[in-house]
């Protein structure tokens, strides 16, 4: 019924184009009483798209890419119908949104839902309780590397707090900052593969091999490939990178070889069936429609933007020529705000930041590098002042990173969200009642292949019976899972057993999680206040970042590990898992069955047989 309903309303594609709304004004919305549900309906169509260039099949909402923006007020019930009109089973998932009392519009298949089968539908349904950037996404096998990303701005109620009064004292200036966030802009940062998921899959089963490198970087779905020379790659190969390369060289993707043995492990690996483009083979574009600009209006005084990552495997540095930024919320939540020249997001990460528009109207490069050692890969956007005299702003502004993302005077600074304080802060318990010690190393006999505690949760689970409704269910009381009784405090440690691992993004589905601790060397105590007694030094207990996602430490010479505290407040059967998708693919997932004993009665509309 509800198929054929959002048949008929979208049988035309172009229809659909109308149908996802923006809704910005929340002036007159208070939490209580809220307005009536917000509702958008998305179609989802296979087409061949050409971000940088290259042209390859990949997924398109709306006919859109990225996916369009979904701008919520905080308060808002939402619904959000989904049709599939891929040629394989897809799920979205919401990034972020905690999903409170509604565990069942959570998006992951084998967990919470059954696939979207082809040309079936399916509405999703959650109050947008808490303000802030999140970003929507496939979260069916590897899709999200096939383009279904789009943004949420969820935007604060009236009553909430901003942390602007930090920056400036000034009343006008605090009042330029508050319109700017009113019209924040969505930055969507993604990595573009010339491979499809499915192709990126049989690859690594072909080879054995972990994928870490990527074709492109793109700005609000926009990027080019250029192709370094040997020579450039050559002298902005770090010291970090020559020590992994071991004499060898980056390739002309400027990525660490295949058979680097440091990088991959020790494992058989088949390298006759590598597919150009995933390791080398580099085909310079000048993109497909040019570079995004982003239009910025000085008499405004500050640009607001919400800088999301939805990459799938690279982290990313991040900054706009000669002007600083107030980096002022992490993962969709205030923080005291931080002025600084660069930021860094892992896969998952969102960071809302101020620009003061105050330099010579011009255009101004903006600039998106792979931070971590796996590769050299960069690309750019442009910042237009909207009163900056001709030309289109191809770059004569001074960089404060260089291609490989890395500082270009003594003087730069990068943003560290480790260090964030929390506006407010805000205190988890000071003991757990329960610690589970996740350990994140490869898994069987392949580079590819992950744990994340005590064994590795396959792909294939994602056909089981889904586990919020079945958690009788072998999987359900198998290592694969957790189990958590409701209102009790839970610490994770994610214990990066050996070197050499890259950052692993870590995202947590439903609520937040304090960030209270992590250091160098193996974890071996039994608890956080037995480690406290020894490494008093490795915690914070006072102004613990508030986070969904949060990087593991990189593990280049040894061992490292995270400790993170949430108190298990929203009932149901929730993934924690590296974002970094091949990762995922690979197994490096968790299902956490919090509150089990308290699981709410699922609606008749999504029970299942
Ligand atoms: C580094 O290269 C040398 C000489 O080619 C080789 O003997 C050694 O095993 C390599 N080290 C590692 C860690 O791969
Ligand atoms: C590698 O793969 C190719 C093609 O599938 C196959 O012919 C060959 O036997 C494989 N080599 C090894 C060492 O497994
Ligand atoms: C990477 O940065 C360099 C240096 O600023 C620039 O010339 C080049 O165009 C950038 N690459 C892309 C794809 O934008
Ligand atoms: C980058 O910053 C580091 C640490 O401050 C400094 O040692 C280095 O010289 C800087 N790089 C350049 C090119 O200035
Ligand atoms: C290890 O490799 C063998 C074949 O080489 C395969 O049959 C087996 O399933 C693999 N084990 C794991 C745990 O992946
Ligand atoms: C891993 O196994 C150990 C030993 O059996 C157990 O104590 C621990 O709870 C397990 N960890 C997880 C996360 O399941
Ligand atoms: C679960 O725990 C939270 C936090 O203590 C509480 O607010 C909520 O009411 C509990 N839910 C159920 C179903 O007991
Ligand atoms: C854990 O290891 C550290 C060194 O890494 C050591 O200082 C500490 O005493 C050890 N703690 C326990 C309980 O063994
Ligand atoms: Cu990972």
């Amino acid at each position: 019924m509800a198929t054929s309903i959002a048949l008929l309303r979208c049988f035309f594609i172009l229809t659909c184009l109308q149908l996802v709304k923006a809704v910005a004004d929340c002036s007159h919305v208070a939490l209580f009483p809220q307005r009536p549900s917000v509702k958008f309906d998305i179609v989802l169509t296979e087409g061949d798209i050409s971000p940088d260039g290259h042209s390859r099949k990949g997924i398109l909402t709306n006919g859109q890419f990225p996916a369009p923006l979904l701008e919520l007020c905080q308060g808002d019930d939402v619904e959000v119908s989904v049709l599939n009109l891929l040629p394989y089973s897809i799920t979205v998932h919401f990034h972020g949104i905690e999903q409170r009392l509604t565990p069942w519009s959570d998006g992951v298949p084998g967990l919470s839902q059954r696939g979207i089968k082809p040309r079936a539908s399916f509405t999703y349904k959650w109050k947008a309780t808490e303000y802030g950037s999140y970003f929507y996404h496939a979260h069916q096998r590897g899709h999200i590397e096939d383009g279904l990303y789009g943004p949420i701005n969820i935007h604060p109620d009236n009553s909430v707090e901003r942390p602007f009064a930090s920056i400036t004292s000034d009343g006008d200036q605090q009042k330029a900052m508050r319109k700017a966030e009113d019209n924040a802009q969505s930055i969507m940062l993604s990595d573009w593969r010339h491979l499809t998921s499915e192709q990126l899959w049989e690859a690594a089963k072909a080879t054995g091999l972990d994928a870490y490198c990527t074709n492109s970087l793109l700005i609000n779905g926009k990027g080019s490939v250029s192709c370094l020379s040997p020579d450039t790659i050559n002298a902005f190969t770090s010291a970090a990178q020559k020590q992994v390369l071991n004499g060898s060289h980056l390739t002309d993707i400027g990525c660490i070889p295949p058979t680097n043995m440091a990088a991959q492990g020790p494992y058989p690996h088949n390298f006759t069936n590598i597919p150009d483009g995933l390791f080398s083979g580099c085909t310079p574009t000048t993109g497909h429609e040019g570079k995004e600009n982003i239009l910025v209006y000085p008499n405004a005084g500050y640009v607001s933007w919400n800088i999301i990552s939805a990459a799938g495997v690279a982290a990313l540095a991040f900054s706009v020529d000669e002007h600083p930024m107030y980096v002022y919320a992490v993962d969709g939540r205030y923080i005291e705000p931080v002025l600084t020249h660069v930021v860094n997001l892992v896969p998952g990460r969102r960071l809302s930041v101020l620009v003061k528009l105050d330099k010579p109207p011009g255009h101004y490069a903006v600039r998106s590098a792979v931070s971590g050692i796996n590769q050299i890969l960069n690309t750019t956007a442009v910042m237009s002042y909207v009163n900056a005299l001709g030309g289109t702003g191809e770059g004569t502004s001074t960089g404060y990173i260089d291609i490989a993302g890395t500082n270009t005077t003594a003087d730069v600074s990068f943003f560290d969200e480790k260090l964030a304080v929390p506006f407010p802060v805000e205190l988890p318990a000071q003991t757990a009642d329960q610690t589970f010690v996740l350990n994140i190393e490869r898994f069987g006999n392949a580079s590819y292949t992950w744990t994340l505690g005590n064994t590795s949760f396959p792909l294939a689970l994602e056909d089981a019976a889904p586990l919020l409704f079945f958690p009788d269910s072998d999987v359900a009381n198998s290592a694969r899972t957790i189990q958590t009784k409701n209102g009790s405090w839970v610490d994770l440690i994610f214990h990066v057993t050996s070197p050499i691992q890259p950052d692993h993004p870590i995202h947590k589905h439903s609520n937040k999680f304090f960030l209270i601790g992590y250091g160098e060397g193996l974890w071996n105590y039994s608890s956080v206040s037995e480690a406290v007694r020894y490494i008093p030094q490795s915690f914070n207990f006072n102004t613990p970042p508030i986070l969904d996602t949060v990087s593991t430490l990189p593990a280049s010479t040894g061992p490292t590990w995270m400790a993170i505290r949430y108190q298990v407040n929203n009932p149901g059967a929730f993934l924690i898992h590296c974002h970094i998708q091949v990762h995922t693919s690979g197994g490096m997932a968790l299902a956490i069955l919090d509150g089990i004993d308290t699981w709410p009665e699922v609606p008749a509309e999504y029970r299942l047989s």
